[in-house]
């Protein structure tokens, strides 16, 4: 099997690449990435070596360099992940988060409708749904509207319709997948959980927008991972499956919890100016795919005391980057 994985320099690509390579041996693993701020090779120096792993600098949005590829590797499925994907900076400036995320999924669309690959999966996002209000019994199914509020998910929202409309109109083997918020070894320090355990650990204020009550729904990316590969293998084609381990938190329960787990102090809290249009809450009802099969390994408390473990033991991984061209970014911010 030849398998093509977009963006497998990334935070999730990269873990799935480690997943796919661990799990299916005789799998043949193809990373497209263009190596953005938010890729990194540095993640894959334990596997570089190996015969079927293969590594592709290409830019998705590059039409006939994407179409050659395809044309040489035969793959049998691709697994889209490359995209821009985070909200703060959609909101500086989208340009990029349509390019990429809209066009680059067009692109890869054409080429796998050209070169007959077995199947397609769509890794998209829960903010396609836009946000939920507090009551607890109220959650995105795949029927939920979609109602992107920031450019990031309405980038997003756009390829989902697109993925659809290759479906509808060319009856192309597709899936579309709709994951809550990851967290786990690897994810870049821009992102909420990796931001607190980074800048604790470097006795630094940690900023949380607003009053802190905004609900995220966490998974562990293993176990993203091992959804995309159930859907990747067992799932009928055209079906969408929203991902999520009912791990509900607010921003302050999750930033209070890491503080705790580093036996640091509270006092590193600081209630900065809110994000614009920030979602005020995401749960996941993943009825659907634990239907299919599928339920999750990690809870909250055993995910993230491994993950803060992970950043303990690889703090030369974060603080390279916290030291490159971030560390301007984050300064801009505030
Ligand atoms: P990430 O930003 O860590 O990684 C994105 C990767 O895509 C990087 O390696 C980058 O170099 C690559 N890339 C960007 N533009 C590219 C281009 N034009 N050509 C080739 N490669 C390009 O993102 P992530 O958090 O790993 O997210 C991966 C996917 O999962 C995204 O599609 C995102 O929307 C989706 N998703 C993320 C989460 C989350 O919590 N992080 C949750 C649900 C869905
Ligand atoms: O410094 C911060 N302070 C803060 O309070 C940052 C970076 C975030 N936040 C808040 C905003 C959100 O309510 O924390 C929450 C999580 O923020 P992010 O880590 O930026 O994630 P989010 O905006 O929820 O989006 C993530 O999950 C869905 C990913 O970045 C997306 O790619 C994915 O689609």
């Amino acid at each position: 099997m030849n398998v093509l994985v977009t963006g497998g320099a990334g935070f999730i690509g990269g873990n799935f690449v480690h997943y796919m390579i661990d799990k299916y041996p005789d799998y043949h693993i193809y990373n497209i990435d263009n190596l953005t701020y938010a890729g990194d090779l540095t993640k894959h120096r334990n596997i570089e070596m190996l015969p079927n792993y293969h590594f592709l600098k290409t830019d998705i949005t590059d039409r006939r360099k994407i179409f050659k590829l395809f044309e040489e590797y035969h793959f049998d499925y691709v697994i889209h992940f490359a995209a821009e994907s985070h909200v703060d900076r959609s909101i500086s400036d989208s340009e990029i988060f349509i390019r990429t995320n809209v066009l680059g999924t067009q692109i890869l669309l054409d080429a796998t409708k050209e070169f007959n690959v077995k199947k397609f999966v769509h890794v998209s996002t829960d903010e396609v749904y836009g946000e939920l209000n507090f009551d607890p019994d109220t959650f995105f199914t795949e029927d939920s509207p979609i109602q992107p509020n920031s450019p990031y998910s309405a980038s997003k929202a756009s390829s989902d319709l697109l993925v659809r409309a290759y479906y509808e109109t060319y009856a192309m083997p597709v899936n579309i997948t709709r994951c809550s918020n990851n967290y786990g070894p690897y994810h870049f320090p821009e992102k909420l959980i990796p931001l607190t355990i980074s800048r604790v650990l470097n006795d630094e204020k940690v900023p949380i927008y607003g009053d802190g009550r905004n609900i995220r729904d966490w998974l562990h990316v293993y176990d993203h991972c091992n959804a995309i590969d159930l859907v990747m293998h067992d799932a009928p084609f055209g079906e969408v499956y929203n991902i999520g381990g009912h791990n509900e938190k607010t921003n302050l329960e999750v930033v209070k919890t890491i503080i705790q787990v580093l036996n640091k102090s509270e006092d590193s809290i600081e209630f900065v100016k809110d994000r614009l249009g920030h979602d005020k809450r995401y749960a996941i009802d993943p009825n659907k795919l634990e239907k299919l099969g599928w339920k999750p390994t990690y809870d909250f408390e055993s995910g993230i005391n491994q993950t803060i473990n992970w950043y303990l033991n690889n703090k030369d991984w974060w603080q390279s980057i916290i030291e490159g061209d971030y560390h301007q970014y984050f300064e801009h911010q505030y």
